[in-house]
């Protein structure tokens, strides 16, 4: 899992904010399909005994197809079924705890918001890190946005944990993002809302490579 990890430049997450229950298979066939190794269930909001149907859903698929499972926000769940990583926020405990509940082997993913927060992450001895937002997004509404000028010191700083550039990203903003020096990128809305979410896929794949 970690060189799965280590060799993926776009993280795709299956939103609920964007995505009906009844969408959440198709999607995530069509962002593996469209050659992302790496996918999360984000499920803000939502009940836990339909968040963990879904993540049911999602886990059976990247399991057969050979694509990392993220569960965002529920170590307990992650630990029960046996997903391949979970992500937790700022807010969700020390690595310590987390580590505790999901034991040695499972990838675990911090959000972090400054180059701060990202130091952290690394000396907690998160897996990867999610960094951002870089521009204001719809899927974090009034969230300050933290712009491109920090990426490449992160990146540095950062040495083998992948750094994963998140917020506001799209195929037009992704040159600046990564002329700024980022490696890897989360797309969230704007991949969802594509007319065709595979092809779409390969062609952030494209720019990434
Ligand atoms: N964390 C920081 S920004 C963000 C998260 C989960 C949302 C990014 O979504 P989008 O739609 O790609 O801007």
């Amino acid at each position: 899992m970690k060189a799965l990890l280590a060799a993926s430049k776009l993280y795709g997450i299956v939103d609920m904010g964007y995505t009906r229950e009844d969408e959440v298979e198709a999607r995530t066939r069509a962002l593996i399909a469209g050659g992302i190794r790496i996918l999360q269930l984000r499920a803000k909001g939502v009940e836990q005994s339909t968040v963990k149907t879904l993540a049911r859903q999602m886990q059976t698929i990247c399991r057969a197809e050979g694509a990392i499972f993220v569960l965002n926000d529920y170590p307990e769940m992650a630990a029960e079924l046996g997903t391949d990583a979970v992500h937790v926020g700022q807010d969700g405990g020390t690595m310590t705890s987390i580590r505790q509940i999901v034991g040695p082997d499972m990838l675990v993913g911090r959000s972090t918001h400054s180059p701060q927060q990202a130091m952290e992450a690394l000396q907690e001895g998160a897996d990867y890190i999610g960094f951002g937002p870089l521009f204001p997004t719809g899927t974090k509404p009034g969230r300050a946005s933290i712009g491109l000028q920090d990426i490449a010191a992160v990146q540095a700083a950062a040495g083998a944990m992948p750094v994963f550039c998140i917020g506001g990203i799209n195929a037009t903003t992704l040159p600046q993002v990564l002329a700024a020096g980022a490696r890897r990128v989360v797309i969230v809305s704007w991949l969802l809302q594509q007319p065709d979410i595979t092809a779409a896929t390969r062609r952030v794949l494209h720019l990434l490579n």
